[in-house]
C-alpha cells in the first residue's frame, strides 16, 4: 500500500476537498496533516475552529486512514518523519502565496523518489459564499475583540501596522510576505492619533473628537478581519473615557491605549521642544481604574502608556509608573521613547520583565527604527507597532504625482508612477 499525505488548513470542508480526497485514496493509504492554529493564521486566517475540532472533523472523513498535526507552514518535517510516496494537493498553490511551500514539498520528497500530485481545484458558488459568511462572523465584534488578547495569552508575538482609512486598512489585512521559510504578516491594525489627524490635515492635539475616531474605526471594521488597538490619546476625562471604554469595546476594538499626559496633548516625538505635561501618578492609576471598571468584557484590554522617556525624566520614573499602572489593572503598558538608539527602551523592558514576567510589553520603534523585532522580542517585548508609516509613505507620493502634472502640463510622467486604470478599477471587488 502506498503512503499518502496531504495538508488541510482550512476549517471548511467542501466537496472540492471531498473530490481530492478521494483521488487521493485511490494512490493509497491516505494520512491527513491538519495545520495547527499558528500554520493556518499563516497561511490562510485566523481559523474559526480550534485545532482539535478540527482533526475531529477530518479524522471522520471517508478515505482518512490516519491524521496527524502539521505544526509548521512548511511541510519539511512532517514529510521526513512520514517518508510518503506521494502528496496530494490542489493545483490553486502553483500560482499563490503557497507556491514556494510547494516547491518545497516537490524538493523534499525527491529525497526518497516521493512525487506530488496535484488534481484541478474546485470550489463552487456555494462555497465562496460560505467563507464570505466565515469572513463576516471573524468579523463579529465579540470575535474580532477577544482576538488580541488570546494571541497574547497564547504567547504569539503581534506585529501591527498603522491605517488611517478603509484602504490603508485592506493593506494592512491582506500584506503576506514569504520571508525565508516563514509566511509574514500583520496581527493587528493600530489606529494612530498621528495618522488619524494628519489624513483629516489636522494636528496630533486631541482635536479630532473621539466621535470623528469611532467613524475611522468603523470604517476600518467594515473591510477588515483584524484586531484592532486603539491609540486613545490621553483618554480625556475620567467620565468621557469610561464611555469612550464602553463603545469600543461594544463595536469589536480589542484595546485602548492612552498615555500619561495631561493638559493640551502634543505629540511625543516633539519630546521636550514643546510643553508637554505628565499626569501624576495617583490620577492616570484613577483612569485606568475607571476604564477597567466600566469595561464589560473580560477581553477588551487598556494598556497604559509611559511618557517618562520621552520627557527625559529617566528610566527610574518609567519603571515606577509603569508598575504602578499595572497595579492599577493595566492589561499591559507602552513605553515610548523619541532615541534613534533602543538602549533605553531595551534596558527598560530587561528591568520590567524581572519584575513583571507575564505584562505584556507594547513598543513602538518609531525613531530607533533600526532594531529587529527579533530583538526586541529576546528583551520581552510583545507587540511592535509600526505606528505611521502607511501614511508617512504615501504622502510623498501623492505630492509627487501632484508636482510632476505641474511640471509637464500633463498626466503622462506621473502616470508612470501610478498603478493603471486596470487595476484601480478592481482592486475593490464587489460585494
Ligand atoms: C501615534 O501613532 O499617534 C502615536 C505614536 O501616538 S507617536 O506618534 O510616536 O507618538
Ligand atoms: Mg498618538
Amino acid at each position: 500500500m502506498k503512503k499518502v499525505y496531504m495538508s488541510f488548513a482550512t476549517d471548511i470542508i467542501h466537496p472540492g476537498h471531498i473530490n481530492i480526497l478521494t483521488k487521493a485514496a485511490e494512490l493509497g493509504e491516505v494520512i491527513v496533516g491538519v495545520q495547527s492554529d499558528e500554520a493556518v493564521m499563516k497561511t490562510l486566517r485566523y481559523p474559526l475552529l480550534p485545532l482539535a475540532e478540527r482533526v475531529k472533523v477530518i479524522r471522520n472523513l471517508r478515505g482518512v486512514s490516519q491524521v496527524v498535526v502539521q505544526q509548521e507552514v512548511f511541510y519539511d518535517n512532517i514529510l521526513r518523519e512520514l517518508k510518503p510516496d506521494y502528496v496530494v494537493h490542489g493545483d490553486d498553490w502553483r500560482n499563490n502565496h503557497l507556491a514556494k511551500i510547494r516547491a518545497r514539498v516537490i524538493e523534499v520528497l525527491a529525497e526518497w523518489g516521493g512525487r506530488l500530485v496535484e488534481y484541478p481545484y474546485t470550489r463552487t458558488e456555494g462555497v465562496t459564499e460560505l467563507e464570505h459568511l466565515f469572513y463576516e462572523r471573524s468579523c463579529v465584534p465579540e470575535i474580532r475583540r477577544a482576538r488580541l488578547k488570546k494571541l497574547l495569552s497564547d504567547g504569539y508575538h503581534i506585529r501591527v501596522l498603522e491605517a488611517h482609512n478603509g484602504l490603508s486598512a485592506l493593506i494592512v489585512e491582506h500584506a503576506r510576505k514569504m520571508v525565508g521559510e516563514e509566511v509574514e504578516q500583520y496581527d493587528a491594525i493600530w489606529i494612530s492619533s498621528l495618522c488619524d489627524s494628519t489624513i483629516k490635515g489636522k494636528p496630533d492635539i486631541e482635536l479630532v473628537d473621539m466621535t470623528s475616531r469611532i467613524k475611522t474605526i468603523e470604517e476600518i471594521l467594515e473591510v477588515t478581519t483584524k484586531p484592532i488597538i486603539l491609540d486613545g490619546d490621553t483618554g480625556g476625562q475620567i467620565e468621557h473615557f469610561q464611555y469612550n471604554v464602553r463603545t469600543l469595546e461594544r463595536i469589536g476594538v480589542s484595546a485602548v491605549i492612552i498615555e500619561d499626559k495631561t493638559g493640551l496633548k502634543k505629540n511625543s516625538l516633539f519630546g521636550n521642544d514643546v510643553l508637554q505635561q505628565q499626569d501624576t501618578i495617583e490620577d492616570f492609576c484613577r483612569k485606568i481604574k475607571a476604564g477597567k471598571m466600566a469595561a464589560r468584557t473580560e477581553d477588551f484590554m487598556i494598556f497604559a502608556r509611559c511618557e517618562s522617556l520621552i520627557l527625559d525624566r529617566g528610566e527610574d520614573d518609567a519603571y515606577d509608573r509603569c508598575s504602578a499602572y499595572v497595579a492599577a489593572g493595566a492589561d499591559g503598558i507602552m513605553l515610548h521613547s523619541r532615541k534613534k538608539d533602543p538602549a533605553e527602551v531595551l534596558a527598560f523592558c530587561d528591568r520590567f520583565r524581572k519584575t513583571h514576567p507575564d505584562v505584556p510589553i507594547v513598543a513602538v520603534p518609531t525613531t530607533y527604527d533600526g532594531v529587529y523585532e527579533k530583538e526586541l522580542h529576546e528583551h520581552g517585548v510583545n507587540v511592535v507597532i509600526y505606528a505611521n508609516h502607511l501614511i508617512r509613505s504615501a504622502f510623498p507620493a501623492m505630492q509627487q504625482t501632484a508636482e510632476s502634472i505641474l511640471a509637464h502640463g500633463r498626466s503622462m510622467e506621473a502616470s508612470q508612477n501610478c498603478m493603471s486604470i486596470a487595476d484601480i478599477i478592481t482592486l475593490i471587488p464587489d460585494v
